[in-house]
């Protein structure tokens, strides 16, 4: 069981290029997918990939200088190991592949047979709420069939998405106006700023491959819109990927997700990320709440996680403590809280009866997380065992699930406003006292109540 409580942000500074000449051996843009069998390197200095790429050769990418990760290309891991002893290296070719539209995923890890063992028998047959509790307590699957998300895009702004699941692939918003791939041309064909962008962008990396390194992402997009599992399983999801393999990032980062998904045509914007307001630059702030005005101006709702308590993990009020991006007071926001299978609030969630709206299952340590996708051999804090399904816990959770009713309801009725949907998501739902004091609404939403609403407007 994994549960991931906390997203945290923090500050980094913008990545400095350095400003003398002669720098023959660095590579200041995202490279290209032929390039893509560099290895990434932490714990190395600037200084140090400099001199090392002289020494051998070699070139060189800066992708975070404060956080010291540097990718090295046209050479390999053995000299690279001897020269700078105390870098950690992975090579960057497992996740870096193009999107696989039919049939099973190219995944190169030596334990696909696992991967799919995995997935065949018990997560295809049988009763769907044996495994996916949270969708009958939503009342999920018992809505109308013609309406599941179908012509609606919600983007998942986080660690990044693992497009190749078996159980998400065809659910992956692609930009046919921009191929990678063997089809990519290494260009920017749509003219729309990223090279190659067929499957979302990564704003962490600077590359086209948003793949996830760390798991948060595609757990949270199964859970909106998975094949099976997902609360709206013909939704697309838009994989944007602003958080580092270790779950952290920054403002400005994320508030560049946003514009991103804006652009993309995007309905509903996930943020199963935040962080509170202290310790935060002003500019930072005022940058992420003109990502999320232009929003507004552009009848797109954002759904973000209320928080998980901070660092002592027990709920804090986010009425007295802002945290951004959920604590934004402009009317596309929709902050979510997280109850347990009997709809009480989890010891974990941040609450507040004015700055956060609504509740939803989001998993507990009594009764378990939300099952949902896993990345197979995923580095850092993901097993390194191949996952099909994980369960995890937290408001991170609990946003997708409103991701996904706010998708059925765009998709019973594609003339709602982002604001309207907000309304009725707040509106139609089971109304708990205990939320009284918790959430504006005081109640846990409900898919099958919202989506009746929405077709009767
Ligand atoms: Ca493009
Ligand atoms: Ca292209
Ligand atoms: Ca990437
Ligand atoms: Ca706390």
């Amino acid at each position: 069981m994994k549960r991931i409580f906390k997203l945290s942000l923090s500050i980094t500074l913008p990545i400095l290029m350095s400003s003398c000449g002669g720098k023959l051996t660095e590579i200041t843009s995202a490279p290209s997918t032929q390039d893509r069998a560099g290895i990434i390197a932490s714990c190395a200095t600037v200084e140090q990939a400099k001199s090392y790429a002289q020494t051998n050769n070699a070139r060189y990418r800066i992708i975070n200088a404060k956080r010291k990760i540097i990718e090295f290309y046209d050479t390999d891991l053995e000299t690279l190991k001897t020269q700078l002893p105390q870098v950690k290296t992975r090579t960057n070719t497992v996740y870096e592949h193009q999107l696989v539209q039919s049939g099973f995923p190219s995944i190169q890890s030596t334990s696909n047979y696992e991967f799919y063992g995995a997935h065949s028998p018990q997560y295809r047959q049988g009763d769907v709420s044996r495994y996916f509790p949270h969708l009958s307590q939503v009342e999920a699957q018992t809505i109308n069939s013609a309406a599941q998300g179908e012509g609606v895009t919600i983007a998942v702004i986080d660690t990044g998405v693992y497009y190749n699941h078996p159980h998400l692939s065809s659910n992956i918003k692609v930009n046919n106006n921009d191929p990678h791939g063997s089809d990519g041309d290494n260009q920017d064909s749509d003219g729309n700023g990223f090279r190659d962008d067929f499957v979302g962008w990564d704003f962490y990396n600077g590359d086209a491959y948003p793949i996830d390194d760390h798991g948060h992402g595609t757990h949270v997009a199964g859970l909106a819109a998975g094949t099976y599992g997902g609360i709206a399983p013909k939704a697309k999801v838009l994989p944007v990927k602003v958080l580092g393999s270790d779950g952290r990032g920054d403002l400005g980062t994320i508030a560049a997700g946003i514009l991103y998904a804006i652009d993309m045509g995007a309905d509903i914007v996930n943020l199963s990320l935040g962080g509170p307001a202290a310790g935060q630059a002003s500019s930072d702030i005022n940058q992420l709440l003109g990502s999320v005005v232009q929003a507004d101006n552009n009848n797109v709702l954002l759904v973000a996680a209320a928080g998980n308590g901070g660092v002592d993990g027990v709920g804090d009020c986010n009425d007295a403590n802002p945290v951004y991006p959920a604590s934004f007071e402009q009317e596309n926001v929709i902050s979510v809280a997280s109850v347990d299978r009997y709809n009480s609030i989890t010891s974990y969630s941040n609450f507040g009866s004015e700055s956060v709206h609504v509740a939803a299952p989001g998993g507990d340590e009594f009764f378990g997380g939300l099952l949902s996708l896993g990345v197979p051999g995923c580095y850092g804090p993901c097993s390194s065992e191949d996952q099909t399904y994980v369960s995890m816990s937290g408001t991170s959770m609990a946003a997708p699930v409103v991701s996904g009713i706010a998708a059925l309801v765009k998709s019973a009725n594609r003339n709602l406003t982002h604001t309207q949907i907000k309304e009725i998501l707040m509106g139609q739902g089971i109304e708990v006292a205990d939320l009284a004091d918790k959430v504006q609404s005081s109640k846990v939403v409900n898919a099958k109540m919202a989506v009746a609403e929405a077709l009767n407007r």
